[in-house]
């Protein structure tokens, strides 16, 4: 017998961390289950895109590395006032892979002060429990299994990261192409209506596979919105596909 998933409502109503508890509120709010990625390489463009996508999503994704003209003032203050005004949240897609003190540094020092402004960010679990340890002010999102061809997170490999996962109070839930169980948010990335692949690896599936199959909570879409003619347009359709699946997933 198939087990139902649960519903946005239920998964607040047991939610500890205050992150999470701020994300499943959002969704409701909005009816919402997308985060867009903002892979885009200027400021100039990360913020139009949030300013366009802003109101439909839950949150935004960065890699805050890729900005060639990266001014804390002029980048983050702004994406800042943005998330503040359309109401979403910042997720830094940082993917620490290191030794806990090593990962403190990361997150706290150099130009990008992610502590001071990412609400939650991923990491990676490679390095063990206690360098999660240093994540006190922000959710981690810890990569359990990565969507592109011949990733090395082996099934053998994501039930030992679930453990860690599982375990520490910093994690609010996990990347995953596959199902996790119900205590943590499951974010799928590997999501496009028009393409399969990009040439590069990356595989995709539709909003309806990955909650319906996967009981995925959070969709994550680049490429499909910011590449687009016009990422508003966009995001409102992944915004909708995404929302309408996750209500016929409840139903089964
Ligand atoms: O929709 P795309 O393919 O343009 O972008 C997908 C985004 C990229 C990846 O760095 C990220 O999702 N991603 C991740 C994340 C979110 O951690 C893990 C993964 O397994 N696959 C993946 O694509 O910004």
């Amino acid at each position: 017998e198939e087990k139902t998933r649960s519903s946005y409502e239920q998964k607040l109503a047991h939610a500890q961390h205050s992150v999470s508890k701020k994300l499943l509120e959002t969704a409701l709010a909005k009816k919402s289950n997308l985060i867009a990625s903002a892979d885009v390489t200027t400021t100039q463009e990360l913020l139009a895109l949030a300013e366009k996508v802003g109101p439909h999503v839950i949150a935004l994704k960065t890699h805050i590395d890729i900005i060639s003209d990266f001014d804390y003032e002029k980048t983050i203050l702004p994406l800042k006032a943005l998330a503040e005004k359309h109401q979403f949240l910042l997720m830094e897609d940082r993917k620490f892979a290191d030794i806990g003190n090593t990962q403190e540094l990361q997150f706290t020092s150099g130009v990008f002060k992610i502590t001071d402004w990412a609400d939650f960010v991923t990491s990676q679990v490679i390095g063990g429990f206690e360098s999660l340890d240093c994540f006190k002010n922000v959710g981690v999102v810890a990569i359990v299994g990565m969507s592109s061809k011949g990733a090395l997170t082996t099934a053998s490999y994501r039930e030992e990261a679930l453990k860690v996962a599982l375990s520490h109070p910093n994690v609010i839930g996990g990347v995953s192409q596959n199902q996790i169980p119900e205590e943590l948010l499951l974010f799928t990335p590997g999501v496009n209506l028009a393409d399969s692949g990009d040439g590069k690896g990356q595989q995709y599936n539709t909003p309806d596979h990955v909650f319906k199959m996967l009981h995925s909570d959070f969709i994550i879409v680049g490429r499909g919105i910011y590449k687009s003619d016009d990422p508003e347009t966009a995001a409102i359709t992944y915004k909708n596909e995404g929302w309408n699946a996750y209500v016929n997933s409840l139903q089964k």
